[in-house]
């Protein structure tokens, strides 16, 4: 059955010469098992009747092929497979002619290029994304698209990922024809029997060879990419795979060269990356499909106001007027405005400079840019967005004038990262229009926003928050309101961890080793080191009045802050930044500190491996994982998963906390969490959620699917 439960099918039509086979599996046609016996039937059915001299590839709905059907992967393989069916294509005795609009991706473009001849309508976008799911093309691509597009660009497509619109894919050989009729099936047919008018050979890709100095040339050009590949693809498995099946492709025969790609493949399958970049593809697309963004309807999105014109909200004016909504921005005085204008233009200004923007297209974006010093300004305004001051009473005075000037049914945010959301909505007369937008720094570029969601909103604001989302090309991810919600929750309790790490012995410059060898492009103590030490100072000085006495609390922090020394900003942090560079390098001075603090606090350092680090780093991230899923914070894993690969720099090949949680085991991530318990009872607390799972059997994801 296809995503959508209608039954998947491959519909065939005889139009004199030419069997038409339409392939129907909505949303995008994926080559789930029904399409892929239909189009080994539409071919021998081809073949059978002496009447047909051509067949006709088309995709019904907005897409040609999307590719594969990642739902089965890790499941039991269905034959045909995917090579079969594009070996039959290939084979066919007859002329095959793919027409291909919307998406040709994976599968879908192998399909095509097997197919003798390929038309692209001017909307298509071709492309080999396997890598992207740490698979590579598995069903002849890392054959024939050399053979089409020549070895450089079709490596580059294949690393890449990239989609490659249809006169790009025509200059390189990928296409035959533009089709400029109304529909791929019209342009395709007219392709099609012009082929046949002109008695056009079958042209099996197979058979396009290289000449044997074309082919040194293409071995000298794999060496370079190889090994630009190896540095670039830091610990991801596919990539380099690609290259491999590439050069088989040049050196054996096709034949030989197809095992070699199947074995491969198969390898990429097994591998956990594919797993956790796969969980990481479907997260993404389900962490939308809440309750309250599906029960109701979203409210009119045609103008937003943003309250402060600081950097975040700038960054959010950005993201707003990227996506064409027109925006107006309040700041205290015309000074404020002018510097959160120029806020904006910086964006602006900073893309003209890469090429990426014209001065002509900044004129047309700020156009819908406003700024006024009046609330009023927001009078009739469908949504506001205040970034002010991380202080309550700073935002209850906002919302106060929200409350004053906005129409009924204006949605009323805040961007707050941790404030209570419930008493900011307490303080005005319509509760229900509040709800949290919490961006990420630097708010136009970073993908997550995090929704969160106070006892008495409404549903309808909250559609409206995840509509929001989408026009803004957002992953949104539903959160609960708590200290934190679900992101800088859980990141302050394994934020502990690592300092409880370096006070018992590692250093700072050894946990960020650990952290960036698991994946990540920074450690924690490098990320402090940009955002500025003084912000989580703040922090702690902020819970300080209420933080539990019996915990531990490591000082080594506050001790450098107490210097000034906040990072790159004031040229040191934990590391020290030599005029200005941005590399930090280890700085005696804090190891002293450091040395300082154990003594003080009675320890005797020991050295821990960068497996310990990493055990302790994680066990404490997923067992407050848990707690926030547990606790109804998040709904799903999956959100926490969502939440770290958006907005913290997860390895999306472990997609996710909680994806890699299962992959380790929870029964592995329990055991470590009460051995570390013995040391330290209080902090490490095994979630009651975690136990549950390990003594029922299960996993994380069996709560994704619950819902
Ligand atoms: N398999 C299964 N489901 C898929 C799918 C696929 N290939 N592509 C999309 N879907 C579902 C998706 O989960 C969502 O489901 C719905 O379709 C709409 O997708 C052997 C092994 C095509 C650019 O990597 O990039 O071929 O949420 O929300 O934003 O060499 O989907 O509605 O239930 O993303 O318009 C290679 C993956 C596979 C392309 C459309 N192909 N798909 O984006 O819609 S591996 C890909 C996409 C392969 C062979 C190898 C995008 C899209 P639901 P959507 P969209």
């Amino acid at each position: 059955m296809s995503a959508s439960n209608t039954p998947a099918s491959v519909r065939t039509e005889l139009r004199g010469p030419v069997l038409i086979a339409t392939l129907d599996s909505p949303p995008v046609n994926a080559l789930n098992v029904e399409l892929r016996r239909g189009l080994i039937a539409a071919i021998e059915k081809a073949e059978a009747d002496a009447s047909v001299q051509a067949v006709l590839l088309v995709g019904a709905g907005r897409a040609f092929i999307a590719g594969a059907d990642i739902r089965e992967f890790g499941q039991s393989p269905q034959p045909p497979s995917l090579p079969e069916v594009c070996n039959r294509i290939e084979a066919c005795s007859k002329l095959v002619v793919a027409a291909m609009h919307g998406h040709a991706l994976g599968g879908g473009l192998e399909v095509a290029m097997a197919a003798h001849y390929r038309l692209a309508m001017r909307d298509a976008k071709l492309g080999l994304p396997e890598v992207q799911l740490g698979l590579i093309p598995g069903a002849g691509g890392t054959l024939r698209a050399p053979r089409l597009m020549g070895v450089g660009p079709a490596v580059d497509l294949m690393l890449s990922g990239r989609h490659m619109g249809a006169v790009e894919a025509q200059a390189c050989g990928l296409v035959d024809r533009l089709g400029d009729d109304d529909s791929a099936e019209v342009a395709g047919l007219a392709y099609a029997l012009e082929l046949l008018q002109q008695g056009a050979s079958m042209r099996r890709t197979r058979d396009a060879s290289a000449t044997s100095a074309e082919r040194s040339e293409s071995l000298a050009t794999l060496a370079k990419l190889e090994a630009e590949t190896a540095k670039k693809s830091r610990g991801l498995f596919s990539p380099l795979k690609v290259i491999e099946s590439v050069r088989n492709g040049l050196e054996l025969s096709f034949d030989e060269a197809l095992k070699r790609e199947r074995q491969l493949f198969l390898q990429c399958i097994d591998s956990p990356q594919r797993a956790g970049l796969i969980h990481a593809f479907f997260a993404e697309r389900e962490v939308v499909k809440v309750p309250e963004a599906r029960a109701a309807q979203p409210r009119r999105l045609a103008s937003v106001g943003v309250v402060g014109g600081g950097i975040m909200g700038a960054g959010i004016a950005v993201s707003l007027l990227d996506a064409c909504l027109p925006v107006t921005m309040i700041e205290r005085d015309e000074a404020s405005i002018a510097r959160g204008r120029a806020n904006v233009e910086k964006v602006y200004d900073g893309l003209i400079a890469k090429g990426r923007m014209t001065s002509e297209a900044k004129a047309a974006v700020m156009a819908r840019f406003s700024g006024s010093i009046s609330y009023d300004a927001l009078a009739q305004v469908d949504l506001v967005i205040e970034a002010v001051f991380e202080d309550l009473d700073v935002k209850k005075a906002v919302f106060a004038e929200l409350d004053r000037v906005c129409k009924p049914g204006a949605v009323l945010a805040t961007n707050t990262s941790y404030l209570d959301i419930d008493a900011i909505a307490a303080s005005i007369s319509r509760p229900q229009d509040v709800i949290g937008l919490h961006f990420f720094s630097p708010a136009h570029i970073m993908k997550l926003l995090e929704i969160v969601v106070p006892a008495k909103v409404s549903a309808d604001v909250v559609a409206t928050a995840f509509n929001l989302a989408n026009k803004l090309k957002k992953v949104p991810v539903r959160a609960g309101v708590c200290d934190g919600f679900i992101g800088n929750r859980i990141l302050a309790v394994y934020r502990q961890a690592a300092d409880y790490l370096m006070e018992d012995g590692a250093s700072p410059y050894e946990i960020d080793a650990a952290v960036r060898e698991f994946g990540y492009p920074m450690g924690p103590f490098q990320m402090s080191d940009l955002a500025g030490g003084d912000i989580g100072w703040a922090t702690r000085k902020r819970r300080a009045a209420t933080r539990n006495p019996k915990a531990r609390y490591v000082q080594i922090a506050d001790r450098i802050c107490e210097r000034g020394w906040f990072g790159q900003k004031t040229g040191r942090g934990y590391y020290l930044y030599p005029q200005g560079s941005r590399t930090g390098q280890p700085d005696p001075e804090v190891q002293a500190i450091i040395d300082a603090e154990r003594e003080r606090a009675g320890i005797t350092p020991r050295s821990f491996t960068a497996d310990e680090i990493m055990r302790r780093y994680m066990a404490a991230m997923i067992n407050e994982g848990a707690n926030v899923v547990d606790q109804g914070i998040a709904l799903r894993p999956l959100d926490v998963d969502a939440t770290f690969l958006y907005g913290y720099g997860f390895p999306r090949y472990r997609g996710g906390p909680m994806k890699y949680a299962d992959m380790v085991g929870l029964d592995q991530v329990l055991a470590d969490i009460r051995t570390f318990a013995k040391e330290d009872p209080l902090f490490w607390q095994p979630s009651p959620l975690l136990e549950r799972l390990v003594d029922e059997g299960k996993n994380f994801d069996s709560l994704n699917r619950a819902q």
